[in-house]
């Protein structure tokens, strides 16, 4: 049996789909959750979301010790929590970062990820959609870790 891939996600993440869907588009957490399962068929995968900065990085380190892979989506955390980035930095494996909307073409204060310098990859700009992208991604790259840069 593989070791699961976690899928963490940050603070208000599960207010998606409720609030502000000319950003964040109109797909539930929930329903987010069932497209990363549907994309990986046999593959254990912990979905989980926090508006806790330390329970974020409890299971950044449950994944460092459990996971082949993490996907996170940090939220507002990306830009303020240099503790993530620490935990972050401890992950053996294929780390992507995640986000529903392109940061760069927001805001200044979204422009600088404290993530970015420690993950594999990034996506942002693929709406809800890039969960499962993220998650296919995930698992080419679990395959043949040789090819990952
Ligand atoms: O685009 C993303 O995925 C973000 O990580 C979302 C964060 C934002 O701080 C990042 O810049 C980009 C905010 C998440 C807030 O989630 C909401 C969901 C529904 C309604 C309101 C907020």
């Amino acid at each position: 049996m593989s070791k699961p891939i976690y899928i963490l996600n940050g603070p208000n993440l599960n207010r998606l789909g409720i609030r502000e869907p000319a950003i964040y588009g109109r797909t539930t957490l929930a329903e987010v959750e069932a497209k990363c399962r549907a994309a990986a068929p046999g593959q254990t995968i912990v979905f989980r979301q926090s508006n806790r900065e330390y329970e974020i990085i409890d299971w950044v380190h449950e994944a460092i010790d459990e996971g082949s892979g993490l996907i996170i989506n940090p939220a507002a955390f990306t830009f303020t929590s240099m503790a993530i980035m620490d935990a972050l930095k401890m992950f053996p494996g294929p780390l992507i970062e995640l986000h529903i909307s392109n940061i760069h073409k927001r805001e200044p204060i979204y422009h600088k990820s404290y993530v970015s310098p420690v993950a594999t990859a990034v996506i942002a700009g693929l709406g809800t959609n890039g969960y499962p992208i993220a998650v296919r991604a995930m698992l080419d790259m679990i395959d043949q870790p040789a090819s990952t840069p």
